[in-house]
C-alpha cells in the first residue's frame, strides 16, 4: 500500500497465516497490531450503487479507528487539515488508522465491497465533526 502522508494515520498490518489448501487466517490484537483497546466494531456492505455513493465525509474529535477492506475495493480520501491523500483499499491484511481530527471520505466502492471498522469507543454522534469548515477551525485551535 502507498505510504501514508497525513497526520494521525498509518498502515496497520495484520498477522497472516496462509495454509494451502486449508485457507488463510488474518489476526490483530488490541494494543498490539491494533493501537488501542477495541470497544466497538461495525461493518459496511451492500453498497448497491457503489460508484455513485459517498460515505464518511466527517472527522472524529476523540476516537481512533482502524478501517479494513475485507473484500472488493474502495477509495479512502484522508485530510488532516494541511495534507490530503487518496488511496485505494483492497488488501484485507492492511488497514488504515483513522486517528482523531482526520477528515475521511469513502467512495468508488466495488459492488462486492465489505468494510470492517474497529473503534476505540462507543458510538456517540456528538463526537463527530460533520462540517468541513468547522473541522478546519477545530484542527487549527488544538
Ligand atoms: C466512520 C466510517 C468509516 C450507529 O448507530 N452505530 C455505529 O457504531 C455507527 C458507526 C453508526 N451508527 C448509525 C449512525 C447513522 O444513522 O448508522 C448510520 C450510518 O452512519 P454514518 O452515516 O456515520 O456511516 P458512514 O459510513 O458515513 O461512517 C461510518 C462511521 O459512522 C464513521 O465513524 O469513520 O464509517
Amino acid at each position: 500500500m502507498t505510504r501514508i502522508k497525513v497526520k494521525n494515520s498509518g498502515i496497520i498490518k495484520l498477522k497472516v497465516r496462509r495454509k494451502f489448501p486449508k485457507g488463510s487466517l488474518f489476526s490483530g490484537e488490541a494494543l498490539r497490531e491494533i493501537p488501542f483497546k477495541i470497544k466497538r466494531i461495525y461493518f459496511i456492505r451492500d453498497i448497491a450503487e457503489g460508484r455513485r455513493i459517498i460515505r464518511g465525509n466527517h472527522a472524529h474529535k476523540r476516537i481512533s479507528q482502524v478501517i479494513f477492506c475485507l473484500h472488493g475495493n474502495f477509495r479512502l480520501t484522508l485530510d488532516d487539515g494541511d495534507t490530503k491523500q487518496s488511496i485505494m483499499l483492497k488488501n484485507p491484511t492492511e488497514g488504515v488508522l483513522l486517528g482523531p481530527k482526520l477528515w475521511m471520505r469513502m467512495s468508488d466502492f466495488s459492488l462486492d465491497c465489505v468494510i470492517l471498522v474497529l473503534a476505540s469507543d462507543y458510538y456517540e454522534e456528538d463526537e463527530y465533526l460533520r462540517d468541513y469548515k468547522y473541522f478546519l477551525k477545530f484542527v487549527a485551535k488544538k
